[in-house]
């Protein structure tokens, strides 16, 4: 029989391309020799670095699916998908600012903007001199974003908008705000809107207290009464399928992302299982900690797995929306179970920011909210196989 590697039992790493796997290895790389270093005090201090943008730029990390010629790296979903393996198994944080960037912010510019606004701004998006963030959710419209409030009204060369955003990445540090909001003129339907930071009536202030993803960045978005011209416009897309198209990306990306920090903290209690004894011998020898360790094996192997049959789909162009909810829904759950789960193997160690598993457990707590909560997928899911929307 084949050897078994406990790190990767059903070869996953077989799977790739050369170009795969060499983006994979320059992101861990990066990710151990950048990010981790930084990544306890930031935490601690609730900060979030803006120079990490250019560094993560440079190494081609920001816009890895669009071309080339606009700055990117003119790769697959796959290797999308290991750059975000690779960040979160430091921090969600840190894989925030990358996706936010890169699904939210550069692909629906790409996808939908005009070659004007490609110009203007995809090179510094990719080179992460310009940073970007995506308001969708509003204070009384989150997981129900048609429900939004935000109005754009037509002005003789262009709009202005009035509204205001909630729970927003990198907003308190962006450069470049995609904003999605009803339009007037275009009877009421959901449009997206790029706006450049320094507008008049445009701020975005940082939102304080949080317990989790305190590593990346989280404000408002306030626009009061903001004018743009015509050219703010995202001429190709109309409701809410815009902003659900980058969210497809971003969500299939936090599939492989939060599988990344579950392997973290799988790891982690492993070693940490290894090293400790307690009533003569090692905890790693207890029948209790071995079954937690094959959990943890079982569902990272599957929902890598998983994440990569998604990826390839992607590729192909054969991907169908609910095909995302499933996995992002359920590597998120798994990811949070596992993380806690490390947490309580590491006794009271697992309190201390230097063990690094509940910084894990407490950053999935949001990356298993944002981006349509687990029970919202599960409504989506629902509703494919029956045919009866629950939503309300
Ligand atoms: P519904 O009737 O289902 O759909 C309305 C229109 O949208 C289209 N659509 C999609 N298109 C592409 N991809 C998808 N995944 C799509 N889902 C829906 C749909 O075809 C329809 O188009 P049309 O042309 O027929 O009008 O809409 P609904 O209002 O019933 O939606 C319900 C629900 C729950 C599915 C949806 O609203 C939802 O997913 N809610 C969750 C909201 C959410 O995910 N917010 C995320 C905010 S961004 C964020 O969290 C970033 S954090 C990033 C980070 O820091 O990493
Ligand atoms: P709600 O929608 O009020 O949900 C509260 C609870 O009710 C949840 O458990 C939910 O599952 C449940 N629920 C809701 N509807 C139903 C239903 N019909 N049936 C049963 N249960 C239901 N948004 C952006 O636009 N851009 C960003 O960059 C961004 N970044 C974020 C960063 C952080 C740190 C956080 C915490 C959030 C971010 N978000 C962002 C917002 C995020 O997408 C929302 O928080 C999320 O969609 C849930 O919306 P909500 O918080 O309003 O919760």
């Amino acid at each position: 029989p084949a050897a078994f590697d406990w790190a990767d039992p059903l070869r996953l790493a077989d799977q790739f391309t050369e170009d795969e796997r060499m983006v994979q290895e320059s992101a861990r790389r990066f990710a151990a020799d950048v990010l981790a270093p930084r990544v306890v005090a930031a935490y601690r201090d609730e900060v979030a670095d803006a120079a990490l943008f250019p560094l993560m730029g440079e190494m081609g990390l920001l816009g890895v699916t669009i071309p080339e010629e606009y700055g990117g790296l003119g790769a697959g979903y796959v290797t999308y998908g290991l750059v975000a393996r690779e960040i979160e198994r430091v921090d969600s944080g840190y894989r925030s600012m990358m996706s936010v960037q890169s699904s939210l912010v550069m692909y629906p510019i790409h996808a939908y903007g005009s070659e004007a606004q490609w110009r203007k701004y995809l090179p510094g998006l990719a080179a992460g001199t310009l940073i970007g963030c995506f308001g969708l959710t509003e204070p009384d419209a989150g997981s129900d974003p048609a429900g939004m409030k935000t109005r754009a009204t037509k002005t003789a060369d262009g709009y202005r908008l009035t509204g205001s955003k909630m729970w927003i990445s990198n907003a308190p540090i962006a450069d470049v705000f995609v904003v999605w909001a009803k339009s007037e003129a275009h009877g009421g339907k959901i449009r997206g809107f790029v706006l450049d930071k320094g507008l008049k009536g445009l701020s975005a202030p940082k939102i304080g207290g949080k317990l989790s993803l305190r590593a990346s960045v989280t404000g408002e978005i306030v626009m009061d009464g903001v004018e743009v011209g015509d050219e703010a416009l995202l001429p190709g897309v109309e409701g809410l399928k815009g902003p659900f198209g980058c969210l497809n990306r971003a969500r299939y990306g936090i599939s492989w992302g939060a599988m990344g920090a579950a392997e973290a903290c799988w790891h982690a209690a492993r070693q940490y299982g290894l090293d400790r004894q307690q009533f003569g011998r090692p905890l790693a020898a207890t029948q209790l900690f071995q079954k937690k360790l094959a959990d943890m094996q079982t569902e990272i192997a599957l929902g890598l797995q998983g994440s990569l049959r998604l990826g390839r789909l992607m590729d192909a162009g054969e991907m169908a929306p609910d095909m995302i909810s499933l996995m992002k829904r359920n590597n998120c759950g798994k990811a949070l179970e596992i993380a806690r789960m490390a947490r309580d193997m590491h006794g009271g160690n697992g309190i201390s920011e230097e063990f690094h598993v509940m910084r894990h457990m407490v950053n999935l707590e949001t990356v298993n909210t944002y981006e349509g909560t687990h029970d919202v997928h599960a409504l989506i899911l629902g509703r494919a196989q029956t045919g009866l929307q629950a939503f309300f």
